[in-house]
């Protein structure tokens, strides 16, 4: 059993003023003069809803195993480690006490009893074989509902063991929702019964473009590595993923890509595609012009029953369909998507994409699940029930609230975390482009343009990791850390954000990342 020490975390003196460290920046917390000292004979008592707590009692039953070596178990009454639910409290919400007696948490509802065990996990000391906290009363919950870290799984695929461990850094920062994008161009990751050949052939590209994807031609000068890419999820893998993340407190929605980036659908079933041609699961990284085509019935048919599947395996609310960035030249020469255009009075070209998406919808509605689509499924008009992924910029986000519509804030300037985190003369991995450092992510605000009753209809922000140019999952944490700590008070601590404090609080982040192995990217302020 592996005991791992603690960083001395909290009671930092800091200009005479004791401040406890935690990200994200709880509403508020008064440090008091004595600890509280928990060793193996405490035991853990539940007040109210056991059976959901259970996750909660775990969580915190592998908090004090990896600190104390032992875990604590739960007694029914006389227990030093209290969990109480608290109706007076808002779900999310919760209310540390620590002190001479003893721990107490108190939260709204199990999620909230879960955070407060993230957040001692962050001001936890080990010492004399105990684990000690500071005396205090801490009172916390999040401003936005909706936190959230996109996979890409499609263009590198990540392994069952590599998703958990996203899904454990996510739990850390207190971020709730996996946005799982399993399926595009260059590989469809998730099975599906009906369709045996989306993973035997959509799994795999033979080879990958080696460097930066110069778009267009691809000419002689363009090299491939020569060597297989290929992975899926098995059903059995996919219902262990979404019990795991439960368990953390996460929705994982899955996106499944419609009607553009769906070459590695269309190399699976050729009919999919306007002209029937057979096609290769793709090997670079630009826009495709070979997208589903919506002339043909097939084509519902196919997603109705791949849907029917995905929304079985997900008990999240929404299903992500995509809709981004979906070229219509292959539309124009088809006669199938004419004929459709002229039957349904449909008027222009991105037209037949509008028309696609409300059949989804429909799909995806008697299923019972709502669409959440990137902001492109906005040009051809949407229904009051699809949410709105904005990422090419906010503007979308603010025209899709301004007619009623939920949003999701993802603008490429503040949430892409393929983007690279130091200026351009640091050597650094190649990623996608664009600079988008540390401060720019904590600097953004997703309420902006919005008026105060539109702010309600904006669920939440999210961080991206679109791996074209991310192998592996060294590299996805290196990345992702520490600018998730910056994402996530965006969604947690919008309120009282300050840049100030956050990164000092980012220092003392650094030794928790490595006390549970975790890698970041040592940008500035995040130097030793
Ligand atoms: C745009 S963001 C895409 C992705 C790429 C990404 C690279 C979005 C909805 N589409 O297909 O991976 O840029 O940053």
């Amino acid at each position: 059993m592996t005991i791992m020490a603690l960083p001395f975390l909290f009671g930092c003196d800091v200009g005479g003023d004791k401040l406890l460290y935690v990200i994200p920046e709880p509403v508020s917390v008064e440090l008091k003069g004595l600890s509280c000292a928990i060793d193996q004979e405490a035991r853990i008592v539940v007040e109210g809803a056991e059976g959901e707590m259970q996750p909660v009692i775990e969580e915190l039953q592998r908090f004090f195993r990896n600190t104390l070596g032992d875990t604590l178990s739960c007694a029914s009454a006389e227990g030093k480690v209290k969990l109480k639910l608290d109706t007076a409290l808002a779900p999310s919400f919760y209310r540390i006490h620590a002190g001479r007696t003893g721990l107490e948490i108190r939260a709204g509802d199990p999620a909230g009893a879960f955070y407060a065990v993230q957040t001692l996990r962050q001001v936890a000391e080990v010492k004399r074989g105990g684990i000690v906290l500071p005396g205090m009363e801490l009172y916390d919950g999040p401003d936005l509902g909706y936190r959230g870290v996109m996979l890409d799984a499609a263009r590198h695929f990540f392994p069952v063991e590599d998703v958990k461990r996203l899904l454990d850094i996510m739990a850390l920062h207190k971020m709730n929702v996996l946005h799982w994008h399993l399926t595009d161009d260059q590989g469809w990751r998730i099975e599906i019964d009906a369709f045996p050949n989306l993973v035997s052939v959509g799994s795999t590209r033979a080879r990958t473009i080696i460097g930066k994807d110069p778009g267009g031609e691809y000419d002689e000068t363009v090299r491939y590595d020569e060597t297989p890419h290929s992975g899926y999820y098995t059903k059995q893998q996919v219902r262990d993923i979404v019990r795991y993340a439960a368990d953390r407190f996460i929705t994982v929605i899955p996106e499944i890509e419609f009607p553009g980036h769906a070459v590695a659908a269309l190399a699976s079933y050729p009919y999919l595609g306007c002209t029937g041609e057979q096609f290769v699961v793709r090997e670079t990284w630009d826009i495709d012009d070979r997208v589903f085509c919506i002339g043909r019935e097939t084509t519902f048919d196919f997603m109705a029953k791949v849907l029917a599947e995905v929304a079985e395996l997900f008990p999240s609310e929404y299903v992500h369909i995509g809709g981004d960035e979906c070229p219509d030249k292959a539309w124009k020469k088809c006669p199938y998507c004419k004929n459709r255009m002229s039957d349904e009075g449909i008027g222009t070209y991105r037209g037949l994409q509008g028309y696609a998406v409300k059949r989804l919808e429909a799909i995806l509605s008697s299923y019972g699940k709502k669409i959440v689509g990137w902001d492109e499924i906005l040009d051809a008009g949407i229904s009051s029930s699809a949410v709105v992924m904005s990422w090419r910029g906010c503007e979308s986000g603010v025209k899709a609230a301004a007619s009623g519509n939920k949003v999701i804030m993802s603008p490429t300037d503040h949430c892409y975390f393929d983007y690279y985190q130091f200026p351009s003369d640091v050597t650094q991995p190649l990623a996608w482009g664009g600079f988008l450092p540390i401060e720019k992510v904590y600097a953004f605000n997703p309420y902006e343009g919005l008026s105060v009753e539109q702010r309600e209809l904006v669920l939440g922000v999210q961080a991206n990791l679109w791996t074209e140019y991310i192998h592996d999952m060294l590299q996805l944490e290196y990345m992702l850390l520490p600018r998730l700590a910056a994402m996530s008070e965006v969604g947690w601590s919008l309120s009282r954000k300050d840049i100030k404090r956050f990164l000092m609080a980012c220092e003392r982040f650094k030794s928790l990342y490595d006390a549970f192995g975790y890698k970041y990217a040592k940008v500035a302020h995040f130097e030793d």
